[in-house]
């Protein structure tokens, strides 16, 4: 008989816990060949469970059950039972103590979730249900208990043990073990418990809180590892003094710690008072780490430092809600980067993703709402919808009701729901309380999936003096729902006159933000007196696909003269993607001028924010030009995307030259300020466009500064330029002169690795196996796997798709041999496969074999099954 399928499940199945916990103490025993962990529950029927007479059942995972006794009693063999993930009590008192002892293997542990061991040391992830791993327990955020945690383990290898909260105790052991005790004085569900111990070394800092509290801040990190601890503590201490400023949120315990592991599957996690971060995502010093590097450090540090509000003490009811807090907190981390650094930059940066690969899964078989209705794994839902999209919706509602009435709507949702569990309506609630605005229309942006478009079409009558703007918007059908009803879309729109000038709109400003309610809809301006240019959907003010019949010289007008910085930037992009497009569909390979003149005129621009400068410099991605063709043909759009580039950087050497010059650094030591990352940007940028030509004497360039850098930005942007170019010896002699330099250091092979995968010059099938066979390589370490095999699928486009499919055969093969291992890195991995509908019918066939071999090729995992299975319907 065939096993059966992992079903899904549903939130309108949503029913309160039937027991709650009040306490949890833990204590764990931690040893080279597993660990003991007894737990004593304190547990009560919940008053608001609509089953006053339910067994007890709680959640657990390959747990080998020791011991099981209700108020010191061991329970009778026929009282309990575990079937499957779940340990079921039965005939249970209203209020009584639980006590188990399981045994477990954190040394087996390759999934990452629960208990795990990275390199040396002991560490945990419980979100969204690893706390299942590591004993029994009724896993689920609505679920919400004061810890008590004691650790005990071998004094010598392990010196450092942490949980959550305070210590309170520790001491010394017999046989050379030690211990310590952890309490935690905040409520919380089990998703928030962290555990480490190992040998580590500590960094020092200490934050004073608005209200004169001294907190201290730690960071853990490997020995090797000591030098680069600066930048997290120093990101830290801007996130906690910022969101004092803006959200006047203070920190709430004596202690913050964070820990860095080589081993992880995410990018880190905000667990109570001791955050667990990927060592790639916090880790830092000049030598090895780039300015992008430095600035997501900055951006995810925040991040898990915002979740202690938006997230810890106010939490998600159950895992539907979970953009609750990652919208939120992605929104939050946005506005702290912008605030840092320059607001439009990072809209570009933010946007750039979202539509991008975004509106790429949005269009896919796995598209889902913000807030999801039903899935299968919870796993598979850390998507971009649920972080970026779900920020967009935010965002949206900040821009719906101003700076002023949102921050109250946060203040209201963060004294209200303190300690509690709540949903995404409970958050909307407090922003239409304080703004008297009506939402409701507003939050099918939570419920209904897929981007919408809007059509907007435009008339001047030169005799009435009247200008009309129509829009239309619509919305695809997407899995499981088929109709769609309209959105409510804050449109941002702005008009230009003939020299360029902001026409004052009725609203007596410059912007207007319009509310799109109706599936058609017009807006008359009186007293035009020429047709003007419209400035459309401004600061990208809405997740929407925007269309509108730009001429190239209105796009080359708003490039130089919007002042939306963000527009200015997209005018650009879009007179890019309208040249290559053109190139795409009548077969010719010569650039216009006009795209040539636009390109001199952003170079020769020394007085614009030169990271705008930087960014415009830059053309759209092979990525983003499949993501807007309706069939991809990705030889092509590699081959045009090239030309242009080639022939830009051909017909503007002599301006490239002197912006290559202008932005040489002085000697001074390295900074990491907005204007040197600028500098730095634009010089690298510079250089790779001019290697791209073969020019002579930019090669020499890219050789002295690959040598002189005293930075990883300026070395890797040196590196970048040789591997693109077509000095294939000078590139063979350079990555390998790196690797020699760089090898103990893992967070730089990562790069290195990168760098080869992700392009067709250096990363074609034989080579990305050859990288799989060397020494640094560990299929089991997912930032390994990510930078040699996803960074193949995902960027290295030419190469994936392959004409023969053996690119998707690869992935498939990989993707098979990784589900046994790490269920979610294998189930991440696949994505590109999942998005055959992209591409030719013969494409199509050869991905949907690939996924058809992974499905039928024996046990999945739930992970693994929802996405394959999804993905061929
Ligand atoms: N909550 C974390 C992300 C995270 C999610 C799941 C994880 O394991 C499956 C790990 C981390 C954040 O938003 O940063
Ligand atoms: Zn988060």
């Amino acid at each position: 008989m065939k096993e059966a399928q992992p079903q899904p499940i549903y939130l309108r199945d949503y029913r309160p816990p039937a027991f709650l916990v009040d306490h949890t103490e833990l204590e764990f025993d931690l040893y080279e060949e597993g660990a003991q962990v007894v737990s004593r529950l304190k547990l009560r029927r919940n008053p608001d469970s609509d089953n006053a007479r339910a067994s007890l059942v709680l959640d657990g995972v390959e747990l080998e059950l020791r011991s099981i006794m209700i108020d010191g009693v061991e329970v009778d063999a026929e009282r309990y039972s575990v079937e499957g993930e779940h340990l079921e009590v039965r005939d249970v008192p209203d209020e009584f103590e639980l006590e188990t002892q399981v045994w477990i293997k954190p040394q087996e542990n390759t999934c990452l979730e629960g208990l795990y061991k990275s390199s040396t040391m002991f560490c945990t992830q419980c979100e969204a249900e690893g706390f299942r791993r590591i004993t029994y327990y009724i896993d689920r955020p609505d679920v919400m208990s004061l810890f008590r945690t004691t650790i005990r383990a071998d004094q010598s290898l392990y010196p450092v043990l942490l949980s959550n909260g305070n210590e309170v105790e520790a001491g010394v052991l017999e046989d050379g073990r030690h211990f310590a005790v952890w309490e935690d004085p905040h409520r919380k569900p089990c998703y928030l418990f962290a555990l480490v111990a190992g040998d580590l070394h500590c960094q020092k800092d200490v934050f004073v809180t608005s209200s004169g509290r001294e907190v201290e801040l730690r960071m853990y990190v490997e020995h090797r590892n000591a030098n680069k601890c600066d930048h997290g503590l120093i990101s830290l201490k801007k996130s906690m003094a910022w969101d004092e400023d803006v959200y006047g949120r203070e920190y709430d315990l004596d202690v913050f710690m964070i820990v860095a592991v080589d081993d992880f599957n995410m990018g880190a996690m905000e667990n109570k008072g001791l955050n667990i971060f990927n060592s790639s995502c916090v880790l830092a010093k000049p030598e090895t780490t780039t300015d992008n590097g430095y600035q997501r450090i900055e951006a995810i540090v925040a991040h898990e430092y915002f979740h202690n509000w938006s997230g810890n003490r106010v939490t998600c009811r159950d895992w539907f809600q979970l953009s609750l807090k990652e919208g939120f907190t992605v929104f939050r981390d946005a506005q702290f980067s912008a605030d840092m650094g320059s607001d439009t930059v990072k809209r570009i940066e933010d946007v750039t993703v979202l539509r991008t690969a975004q509106f790429a899964e949005d269009a896919g078989p796995m598209s889902h709402p913000v807030r999801p209705a039903s899935f299968i794994e919870i796993s598979n839902f850390y998507t971009l919808t649920v972080y970026e999209k779900g920020a967009e919706v935010v965002r949206m509602i900040h821009t719906l009701l101003g700076a002023e009435k949102f921050r109250q709507g946060s203040d209201l949702y963060f004294s209200r729901f303190d300690g509690q569990a709540v949903t995404t309506d409970d958050f909307v609630a407090c922003m239409e309380e304080v703004s008297g605005i009506d939402l409701t229309q507003f939050k099918r942006w939570y419920e209904q999936a897929g981007t919408p478009v809007i059509r907007v079409t435009d008339f001047y009558d030169p005799d009435t003096r009247e200008y009309r703007l129509t829009f239309r918007q619509s919305c695809p059908a997407t899995p499981q729902q088929t109709e769609k009803l309209p959105f409510h879309i804050p449109f941002a729109i702005g008009l230009l006159d003939a020299s360029g000038q902001d026409i004052a709109l009725p609203n007596g400003a410059t912007t207007q933000v319009l509310h799109l309610t109706e599936p058609e809809q017009s807006l008359v301006f009186q007293n035009i007196e020429a047709q003007p240019v419209p400035s459309l959907l401004r600061g990208f003010s809405a997740p929407v696909r925007l269309e509108y019949n730009w001429s190239l010289e209105q796009l080359k007008f708003l490039m130089s003269h919007d002042s939306d910085g963000f527009n200015r930037w997209d005018a650009g992009q879009k007179l890019a993607i309208v040249v290559m497009q053109n190139m795409i569909s009548d077969g010719s390979r010569d650039v216009p001028e006009i795209l040539i003149e636009a390109y001199r005129k952003v170079i020769n621009d020394t007085e614009t924010d030169q990271a705008l400068i930087a960014k415009m410099l830059s053309l759209p991605t092979e990525q983003y030009l499949i993501e807007l063709a309706d069939e991809a043909d990705v030889q092509l759009i590699h081959q045009v995307r090239e030309i242009t580039q080639e022939k830009l950087g051909g017909a503007l050497r002599e301006e490239l030259k002197a912006c290559f010059q202008r932005n040489v650094q002085s000697s001074e030591a390295y900074a990491v300020d907005a204007l040197s990352i600028a500098k730095r940007t634009l010089r690298n940028t510079a250089l790779q466009m001019l290697l791209k030509t073969g020019d002579e004497e930019a090669l020499q360039w890219a050789l002295d500064q690959f040598q002189a850098a005293s930075n990883m930005t300026d070395q890797i942007g040196a590196l970048a330029a040789l591997v693109h170019s077509p000095f294939e010896n000078d590139r063979a002699q350079a990555l390998s002169s790196f690797y020699d330099q760089w090898q103990s250091d893992n967070q730089v092979v990562e790069q290195w690795f990168s760098l080869q995968s992700g392009n067709p010059k250096t990363g074609h099938l034989q080579a990305i196996k050859a990288l799989m066979q060397h020494a640094a390589f560990d299929i089991r370490n997912p930032n390994k796997t990510r930078s040699v095999i996803g960074v193949f699928a995902n960027q290295n486009l030419t190469c994936f798709h392959a004409e023969d499919g053996s690119g998707y055969e690869f992935l498939a093969d990989q993707v098979i041999q990784l589900d046994a291992l790490n269920p979610q890195i294998a189930s991440r991995l696949v994505t590109p496969l999942t998005r055959w509908r992209k591409y030719s019918e013969v494409r199509q066939g050869q991905m949907k074999l690939a996924l058809q071999r992974i499905k039928s090729g024996g046990k999945l995992s739930p992970d693994l099954f929802e996405v394959v299975s999804k993905s061929l319907v």
